[in-house]
C-alpha cells in the first residue's frame, strides 16, 4: 500500500518556506494517500532547545498542520517522541548506515559550521533518524522541500542495504524481499526552495537571525506587507517569460511564491504581471499572501490557546502511529535476530 510520511521540526519561526515546501503539500496529498504527519521533536533536540520553548513549539507545529487543513482524524498527526519505535529503529539504522555516507551530508556541514568537533552526535546521525521515521511506517512517498533531497536518498540507501544485508533472514521469516520500500521524495511545484527575502541566494530558514528574511506563519497582515515591500529585488521590471527569470534570483523567488500561493505556475503569473514594476507586483503579492495566510494564522492562534486539545490530538495520533510502528519493529527484531519479550 502507498503511504505518505513527513515531518517538521519544532524549532520555532515556522515560515512560508515550511508552508509552501511542506505543510501545504501535506494537505493536498490527503485525498490520494493515507498520511502520517509528525512533529519531529527528537530531531529538534539535535541542537539545544529551551525545554519550555520546545513544548510551545511542538504544539505550534501541530497547530499549523491542523490550521492549514491536515485532518487529524482521517490521517495521523503526532509528535515523534511519543512513539519509541523512532529511536529504536534509528539505532538499528546507525548500525546499517556507513560513516562514509553520513560524511557526505551537506546539511550537517552547514549546520555544524566551523566548530564541527563541538556538534552533537545526534546532529551527525540525524539522517539515520529521518530514515527511521519514514521506514518505521514503511512509507512510500515523502513530501519535502528541495533541501531534504539528499537525506531522502540516504533513506533509500539504508532501506536497500537493510533489505540486502538481511535478505536471507527476511525470506526465512516469510516476509517480502523488499521489506522496506525505497521511499520516493515528492518535491514538486513552484516553491520547493523558497529563498530569503533579503538574499536570493540563501534559503528562507527558521534559524536566520534577520526576521525580515522570512514570513512567519505567525506574522500579521502589517508585518507581511512590510516584509514583502522591503524584499530585495533588482531594478528591472518583471520579465515576460520564465526564461527571463534566469540569473534574477529575487524575481524568481517572488514569482515562485506567488505561483505557489495561487496554485498556479510561473508562466501564468508572468502572463499576468510580465512587464510590471516590482512595486505593483509586490502589492499583489502582499494581498495574496495575507489572503492565504490570515485564516491559517487565526486558526493557529485559536488552537494554541487550548494546549489540552492539541495534546489530546497528538496523543490520539501517537496511539495509532504506535500500532503501525510496533508491527514494523517486531518484524525488524525478528529479522535482525533480537529476541522479543515473550
Ligand atoms: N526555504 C524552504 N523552501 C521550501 N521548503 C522548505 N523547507 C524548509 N525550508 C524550506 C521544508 O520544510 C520542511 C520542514 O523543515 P524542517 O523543520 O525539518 O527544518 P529545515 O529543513 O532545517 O528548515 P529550516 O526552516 O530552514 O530550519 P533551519 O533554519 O533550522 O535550517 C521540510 O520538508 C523542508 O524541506
Amino acid at each position: 500500500p502507498q503511504r505518505v510520511f513527513s515531518g517538521v521540526q519544532p524549532t520555532g519561526n515556522l515560515h512560508l518556506g515550511n508552508y509552501l515546501g511542506a505543510i501545504k503539500r501535506f494537505v493536498e496529498l490527503q485525498d490520494r494517500f493515507g498520511c502520517i504527519y509528525c512533529v519531529v521533536d527528537l530531531h529538534a533536540i539535535t541542537v539545544w532547545q529551551d525545554p519550555a520553548e520546545l513544548r510551545r513549539s511542538i504544539r505550534e507545529v501541530a497547530a499549523a498542520f491542523l490550521a492549514a487543513g491536515v485532518d487529524g482524524e482521517k490521517h495521523i498527526v503526532f509528535n515523534q517522541s511519543q512513539v519509541s519505535g523512532h529511536a529504536e529503529l534509528a539505532w538499528i539504522f546507525n548500525c546499517v548506515a556507513r560513516l562514509g555516507w553520513l560524511n557526505r551530508m551537506t546539511q550537517f556541514k552547514e549546520k555544524a559550521g566551523k566548530d564541527r568537533e563541538n556538534a552533537s552526535v545526534g546532529l551527525y546521525a540525524y539522517p539515520n533518524l529521518m530514515a527511521a521515521d519514514i521506514l518505521l511506517y514503511r512509507a512510500t512517498h515523502v513530501p519535502v522541500g528541495e533541501d531534504q533531497k539528499q537525506h531522502l536518498e540516504l533513506a533509500r540507501d539504508i532501506a536497500q542495504k537493510f533489505n540486502n544485508d538481511f535478505a536471507a533472514s527476511i525470506a526465512a521469516n516469510g516476509l517480502d524481499e523488499k521489506f522496506f520500500p525505497l521511499p520516493e521524495p515528492l518535491i514538486a511545484g513552484p516553491a520547493t526552495r523558497v529563498m530569503s527575502l533579503r538574499d536570493g541566494s540563501k534559503k528562507m530558514s527558521k534559524s536566520e537571525p534577520s526576521d525580515a528574511s522570512r514570513i512567519n506563519l505567525t506574522d500579521d497582515a502589517d508585518q507581511i506587507a512590510s516584509k514583502i515591500r522591503k524584499a530585495k529585488t533588482d531594478p528591472l521590471p518583471l520579465p515576460e517569460t520564465v526564461e527571463g527569470l534566469k540569473d534574477r534570483p529575487e524575481a524568481d523567488n517572488l514569482v515562485g511564491i506567488y505561483a505557489a500561493l495561487a496554485d498556479s505556475d510561473a508562466a501564468a503569473v508572468l502572463a499576468q504581471y510580465g512587464g510590471a514594476q516590482f512595486s505593483a507586483f509586490k502589492q499583489a503579492l502582499v494581498d495574496l499572501t495575507v489572503d492565504k495566510l490570515a485564516p491559517i494564522n487565526a486558526e493557529m492562534k485559536r488552537l494554541v490557546a487550548d494546549p489540552g486539545h492539541i495534546d489530546r490530538v497528538l496523543g490520539h495520533g501517537a496511539e495509532r502511529a504506535d500500532a503501525i510502528a510496533e508491527t514494523t519493529m517486531a518484524a525488524v527484531k525478528d529479522i535482525v535476530g533480537l529476541i522479543r519479550r515473550a
